[in-house]
């Protein structure tokens, strides 16, 4: 008999959003077949993408779902370590319910090894748990923002429901019943929810914490909680009024006073609603529609070579983990903990990679890092921070000062960049800055890399209860 440990273990192992660890190695993609919404986010301009898991400002191409199918189904045979295909837009895929039905109809049929999602504001959510059980959609996002009517009234003006437009307070009230009962049903039929929140300061920032409780008590899988980005080019209510979003510090603050015993996703790219490719990468250039139209894909044999490319995955990751029982918090060794001084304090260090989890990208090569902290608990992914591409070829080097500064900015509060290769002169600016970088650890799986850099830092005693000036000053602002 398999156990309930198993069963969850098996949709989460090769998710990209529900875990962590397989971020690193699974894709995902989108199929962007829903163009209508229901509700109105004052975050939203509906020219552009879903909001609620879209990076603002993004547009995607919008496919019939016969062109989504197709597209899907040769991007799987491109991508064996393909895994997941949700629905998470342009508009909100439940208010598209023949477009989105059609398109999990088909695939579940060509393509029954790849697990289906979708990403929903809720409103219309109760109505349709029995077609996504139905369909065998066993990944569900819920954007709850609110479960207070009045905090709700500041952040969507209307909701059409009933074939009627509904402003102000009553509009909220419905929407959150509707978001909470569908959380309790979708709970009730074992469909795993990640709740996405929107955090929007002097708004809902402080009022997420009590949605946390509430969804963790109703037995939500995951919180994803996002920064609000605002930027009044996108043309959206927030963007316009000057409405801020948060820093990383106060994200940071409010993701770690949630948690306890709900996993808090922290690797979300707020990625488009046409995505391809791990999260933290997107293809979905390489697969325009001259790619895939009328192309004609073996499905059995691309089926086939997907099932042991993920099967050849999981077996690197269990080799590589079999020896630690949790695979995100990689511990002391009991002999160093004993060598460490108590109060080391935390370290923040910044990553460069292409994927896999290893560190395995240049410096100069990388549009983000990953910021972990390394501390005497462990090590953990903290955020991502986006940043230019410093070295974009020999035409370009020499001068780049004003992207290496920018770069520089965006790994403010970070101690430490660990990457595969580095150039002098980035060497030595990072120094200036107080931030440390090291490529002895190329090739080499992230966090263990992160844990030997932090007691080689801590051995050194350059760990003492201070931090240097310069990181010091930086990461006031961060
Ligand atoms: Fe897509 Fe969303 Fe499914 Fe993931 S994305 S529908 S749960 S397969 Fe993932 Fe992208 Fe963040 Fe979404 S990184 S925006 S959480
Ligand atoms: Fe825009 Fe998504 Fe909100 Fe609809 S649910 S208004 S598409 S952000």
């Amino acid at each position: 008999m398999v156990s309930n440990v198993s069963l969850l273990e098996q949709k989460i192992r090769d998710h990209p959003c529900f875990s962590e660890q397989a971020h690193h190695h699974f894709a995902r993609m989108h199929a962007a077949v829903a163009p209508a919404c229901n509700i109105q986010c004052h975050y939203c301009n509906r020219k552009y993408d879903c909001a609620n898991e879209s990076r603002p400002g993004v547009v995607s191409e919008l496919l019939s779902p016969e062109q989504a199918v197709q597209k899907t189904l040769a991007v799987a045979a491109a991508l064996p370590q393909l895994s997941v295909v949700g629905i998470a837009g342009p508009g909100d895929p439940l208010a598209n319910p023949e477009r989105t039905f059609a398109t999990f109809g088909k695939l579940a049929e060509k393509a029954p090894d790849l697990k289906l999602c979708v990403s929903t504001n809720g409103l219309v959510l109760p109505e349709y748990v029995d077609e996504l059980v139905k369909y065998n959609i066993g990944h569900v996002t819920i954007t709850i923002n609110c479960v207070d009517p009045d905090i709700g009234a500041r952040i969507y003006p209307w909701i059409f429901w009933n074939h009627r437009r509904i402003r102000g307070r009553k509009a909220s009230q419905i929407l959150i019943g509707q978001q909470q009962r569908g959380l309790e049903l979708l709970v009730e039929r074992d469909i795993l929810v990640k709740v996405n929140s929107v955090m929007i300061p002097d708004i809902n920032a402080e009022h997420l914490r009590e949605v946390n409780q509430i969804v963790k008590e109703k037995g939500a899988f995951v919180h994803n909680i996002m920064p609000l980005i605002t930027d009044a080019k996108h043309g959206d209510y927030f963007g316009v009024t000057g409405q801020r979003g948060p820093s990383p510090s106060e994200l940071q603050a409010l993701q770690d006073a949630c948690g306890g015993d709900i996993r808090m996703m922290r690797h979300c790219r707020q990625c488009r609603s046409d995505a391809i490719g791990l999260v933290g990468e997107d293809r979905s250039a390489e697969f325009s529609q001259d790619k895939w139209r009328g192309q004609s894909v073996d499905h059995q044999a691309a089926t086939a070579k997907r099932i042991a490319a993920r099967a050849a995955i999981q077996r690197k990751l269990a080799c590589r983990t079999a020896n630690k029982p949790d695979a995100t918090l990689v511990q002391l060794t009991p002999v160093r903990r004993s060598a460490v001084p108590v109060d080391a304090r935390p370290v923040l260090m910044a990553v460069a990679s292409k994927g896999g989890g290893l560190i395995n990208q240049h410096f100069g090569h990388a549009r983000e890092f990953l910021v972990y902290e390394a501390s005497m608990r462990g090590v953990r992914l903290i955020s991502h921070r986006k940043t230019e591409l410093y070295c974009a070829g020999p035409d370009s080097c020499g001068e780049p000062e004003t992207v290496l500064a920018g770069t520089i900015r965006a790994l403010e509060g970070c101690e430490a960049v660990l990457c595969a290769r580095i150039g002098f002169e980035p060497w030595s600016q990072l120094e200036a800055a107080g931030i440390e970088p090291n490529s002895e650890h190329a090739l080499e799986p992230i966090e263990e890399a992160v844990m030997a850099v932090y007691q080689e830092l801590v051995h050194s005693g350059k760990l003492d209860t201070t931090r240097p000036k310069q990181v010091r000053a930086h990461t006031k602002s961060y």
